[in-house]
Order: structure tokens, then sequence, then C-alpha cells
């Protein structure tokens, strides 16, 4: 199996490019399902301990249903399946750059959640046009535990965040053990109380959102995603859903520029426009960087080979 690793503002892809298993040529949904339910080791081997990491996202190239598109992509991680993924889109296309499969300035990639339009902006830079983000409920309370009422929003960008504007600690790599009980505090609040996202989804991801610490960044986050590890990079799917509530508040308007810095402090530039329905369309640039390109070797006689926990 070939994959291809990179970061985007921190935030590490694994993009498989070959050796992945056969999963057929229906809608890139039905395909997650058949991965998530048939080929669920091929996940865990690649993403889990020792071959991988709870950071890591992977990112599974498939033939697009659409061959106006570049590829199609299914997005997973440490604990399951992605709809979309913006810092791993972004590492997508400098990938597909990477590897000579993209010639001209843009493309588009078919993610299970809809298509998603790429630009190359810079020297490994990619801007990434997401589907359309939205606010789904405003002002949610819960009690959380050890903490206290936490008010937030809950917002589509790709995946369901909960929003909260404000945090216990300041936002700094330091604090992240603190920042993880805390979010993951929240999202357990938001599971006991059934606060969900449309149609009962689970709320997975949560993000704090505190004043920047650059002169020229609009804001600062913390992001947990789901299976517990935190975003280094700033989200491209949480900036979407962040975008949706700023527009949703009158607090930002189409084409103003909102630069997201993450807990590390990379930053991702973010713009929406919007379309005829008057759906709010973020659009999130960032850098993604190639950190290697390797072989993965599966041994019959290696107990962990499909990861540490499911031997
Ligand atoms: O950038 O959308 C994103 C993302 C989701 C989970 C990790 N990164």
């Amino acid at each position: 199996m070939k994959v291809i690793d990179s970061h985007t503002e921190g935030e590490p892809t694994r993009v498989v490019v070959s050796g992945g298993p056969e999963l057929g040529s229906g809608s890139l949904e039905s395909r997650l399902n058949l991965l998530a339910t048939k080929h669920d080791s091929f996940r865990q081997s690649i993403i889990l301990e020792p071959r991988g990491s709870d950071v890591l996202v992977g990112a599974l190239l498939v033939p697009p249903v659409n061959t106006d598109c570049a590829a199609g992509v299914i997005f997973f991680n440490n604990t399951g399946y992605l709809g979309m993924c913006g810092h791993g889109s972004i590492g997508v296309a400098i990938t597909l750059k990477h590897m000579g499969l993209v010639h001209g300035s843009e493309c588009v990639l078919e993610t299970p959640v809809g298509e998603v339009r790429i630009t190359y902006s810079g020297e490994n830079q990619a801007s990434v046009q997401n589907v359309p983000s939205y606010v789904y409920q405003k002002d949610v309370t819960v009690d959380v535990p050890d903490i206290g009422l936490i008010t937030g929003d809950v917002a589509w960008g790709g995946n369901w965040f909960f929003l909260v504007n404000g945090s216990p600690y300041p936002l700094i790599l330091e604090n992240a053990s603190e920042l993880t009980l805390t979010t993951k505090a929240i999202k357990q609040a938001l599971a006991k109380n059934q606060v969900t996202g449309k149609d009962g989804a689970e709320i997975d991801h949560i993000e704090l959102f505190t004043a920047p610490v650059g002169d020229d960044a609009h804001s600062r986050n913390f992001v947990l995603c789901p299976g517990d590890a935190y975003d280094r990079s700033p989200c491209g799917t949480g900036t979407s859903a962040k975008l949706a509530c700023l527009h949703e508040r009158g607090e930002l308007n189409p084409g103003d520029i909102w630069i997201q810095e993450s807990v590390i402090g990379s930053r991702f530039t973010a713009v929406y426009q919007l379309d005829d329905d008057e759906q709010v369309i973020p659009t999130i640039t960032g850098r993604a960087f190639i950190t290697g390109e390797s072989e993965l070797v599966f041994h019959p006689n290696d107990p962990f080979r499909n990861g540490i926990g499911h031997e």
C-alpha cells in the first residue's frame, strides 16, 4: 500500500494512493458505508499505533463518480469516518499536485458530503470551497459537570460542531491536556442532554474561541476532533461552521476576510459567499507540505498489523 504524508498548518494527512480495498463504483457515501462496515481494519491499520497516531487523518483516493472531478476522497481517523475534512482536502490537493495528477490551477474533489472546489493559490497553498455551511441551533446552554453552564451554537461545516466563545484556559499548546478535558466534558454534556445536529446527528467536534495572539488574525481556536485528538490546524470544517455563525449574527459580510488562528498559531484565511439560495459557501485557504512517501508493510505474523487493540 502506497501512502503520501503531509501536514496542513500542522495537522497531518496520510493519503492512500494505491492498495486500498475494492469499493465498487457507487456514490462516495455508499463506498464510505462499505469501507466502514466491511473493511474497517483498513482504517485501523493505517491510523492506529504502531503505524499511525491519534492525530492522523487518512484520505483514501477512489475513482470519482463525476469524471470531471480529479479524485474521490474518503476521510477517516482514529475512531471512524469524516464526511469532509478541510485541512485534509488541502493536504490531498497538494499531494495530487506533487504526484503530477493535477496540471491547472483548479480541480474538484468528490467527497461523501458533496463536491469541493480546489484552487491552487500559491506555493504549497490551496483554497477549498467547502459545502454549504449553516447554523442549526443558536445559543444552546448545557450544564457541564465541574465547569458549569456553557452556551454555544450548533453548526454544520461539513461536520457537526458546537462553537463556544470563551475558554476557562488560554488557548495555548501548554494547556492542551486541560483544553482536551474541557471540550470532552462539553461533548459528553451535549450527548447526555440530547443536543444533536440535524436528524439526531452526533456533535463530534467542539470548538472554543478566544481573541487571537497575532495582530492581524481575528480569532484563535481549539478544536476537539472525534476520537479526542485536537486539531493542530484551525480546522477547515470548523472554520466553515464559524463563518456560518458569524453570518447568522451579522458579524461578517460576504467577501470579508476572516483569519482563524489555531492553538499552535497556524492560520487559515477564510471568506464566504452567498449562493442563489442564500446559503453560506465558505472558502478556506492554507498551506500543506509533503512530509513523506512510503510503502506500508503488513507482515502476516505481526500481531499489531491492524493496530494496537485490534490483534
Ligand atoms: O480541517 O476540517 C478539518 C478537520 C476535521 C478534523 C480534523 N481536521
